[in-house]
């Protein structure tokens, strides 16, 4: 385990800011371009560990993917291009790899195993194998199928309709994957809408999909084509600069290119009910995902109640919003977050237990956490428990801090931010 002291010493973050790729678009960019004809070209990619295992599984299944400078080019064969790999696919740290190729592998005519770290042995899959199942595939894992190691034999896969229990954009992505390749139409009906970056992309390779209302449908046998994928920046990385801007004395901060999909916009929707000085810029000339430029200053912010439909839209922002609200005047209320317990960690227990560490006011609930500020933060040790998100936020919150921070485990960050503390450094004044 690393620890690094974070000392920054600074009053303010000024400046511009282009974050990396988006982490959602990266992984399915890969995927897509593996199972597509031709040549797919992914600018912009992350080289994050969790991007990184998905190329790695996708070239163990025997896909061509190779590196030109800082772009991806993948020479996909189509469906028929994946064959059986020679040995375990590992897909790390990351939940998107494991369920989205779950959906992939459940049709392909072969045996494959599929294992990650410990992080991943503790997240559930009965969400994925179920409805799989019930479409014809083959799974076996512990537990009867809901967590890794997984073994999969695929088979030709029948078309369901199914309504998501839970809203998951991974589910969805997962069956509509397998659904591409199963006789007649899948749909997919979501309690509330989810990340559609796989939709995007489905009418991006040239494949069809109906969206109406909250219902998905696919056709079953598509054959898509490789094209050309401008990733975004990832407005779930931008959130962290965003957030120490907003709680920093003489603060702005300008990102751009971040991707704009309102599906995943939640966290800008926050910012401006806790009152907070922000502005948008539309990229007029974006390609077929959402793209601008957000400005934050220095704020002064109100507690507020964060829940229902905006959860799935800013889910993975929840640890840093957690610290905006410990700099908010009042109360801030999470409610009907229960996802958050199957994440990277249980990011309830994790982020009520790390910052109350360092002095923060956070009541941890059966399904989110009520907040109260504002308060002061000392320093103190505390650790990213092996959770990327866990570790930045905690790095925005030294900022804050009127003592040093040790963190443990910071090397989490490289799941999705490698470059994450020098980006930050290099903004401090
Ligand atoms: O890939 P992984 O590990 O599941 O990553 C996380 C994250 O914080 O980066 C969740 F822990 O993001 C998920 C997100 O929470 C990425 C994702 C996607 O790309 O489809 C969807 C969300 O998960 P879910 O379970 O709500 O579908």
């Amino acid at each position: 385990m690393e620890v690094k002291q974070l000392n920054f010493n600074r009053h303010s973050i000024q400046g511009t800011i282009k974050v990396p790729g988006d982490k959602s678009i990266s992984h399915r960019a890969i995927m897509f371009g593996a199972i597509s004809s031709g040549k797919t070209i992914v600018r912009n990619f992350l080289f994050g560990a969790d991007c990184l295992s998905t190329i790695s599984c996708f070239r163990k299944l025997g896909v061509n993917i190779i590196q030109e400078d800082n772009e991806i080019v993948i020479y996909g064969e189509g469906w028929s291009g994946l064959k059986e790999p020679a040995s375990v696919l590992d897909v790390g740290n990351s939940g998107t790899t494991t369920r989205l190729m779950l959906g992939i592998l459940a049709g392909r005519p072969f045996h494959s195993v599929v294992i990650g770290d410990d992080s991943i042995a503790k997240r559930p899959m009965n969400r994925v194998v179920l409805p799989l199942r019930q479409m014809g595939a083959k799974i076996n894992g512990r537990e009867n199928g809901n967590y890794t190691p997984i073994a999969i034999q695929g088979s030709p896969l029948t078309s369901i309709t199914y309504e998501l229990p839970v809203a998951s954009a991974q589910v969805k992505s997962c069956l509509l994957l397998a659904g591409l390749q199963a006789n007649g139409e899948t749909t997919i009906i979501e309690p509330a809408a989810t990340r559609d970056h796989t939709e995007k992309m489905i009418q991006h390779f040239g494949g069809e999909i109906s969206i109406r209302n909250n219902q998905i449908s696919v056709q079953g046998n598509q054959q898509l084509t490789g094209t050309v994928v401008d990733v975004p920046g990832d407005i779930s990385s931008a959130a962290f600069f965003m957030v120490a801007a907003a709680i920093m004395g003489n603060s702005e901060v300008k990102l751009e290119n971040v991707g704009l999909n309102p599906t995943r916009t939640g966290i800008i929707d926050v910012l401006i009910k806790m009152g907070a000085d922000i502005s948008i810029e539309m990229n007029k000339d974006a390609s077929y995902e959402p793209v601008g430029t957000i400005t934050v200053r220095t704020s002064i912010l109100k507690g507020i109640e964060i829940s229902g439909d905006l959860i799935p839209r800013l889910i993975d922002e929840l640890p840093i919003i957690a610290l905006l609200a410990t700099q908010a005047e009042g109360t801030t209320i999470i409610k009907n977050a229960e996802e958050l317990k199957v994440k990277e960690t249980n990011r309830i227990d994790a982020v009520a237990r790390e910052l109350s560490q360092l002095g923060a006011n956070i009541v941890p609930t059966e399904d989110g956490m009520i907040i109260t500020g504002k308060t002061t933060l000392h320093g103190g040790t505390v650790s990213s428990l092996g959770d990327h998100r866990i570790g930045m936020m905690l790095g925005v919150a030294s900022l804050i801090c009127k003592e040093k921070v040790i963190l443990e485990d910071y090397e989490a960050v490289e799941v999705s931010y490698p470059n994450f503390f020098e980006d930050l450094q290099a903004l401090l004044k």
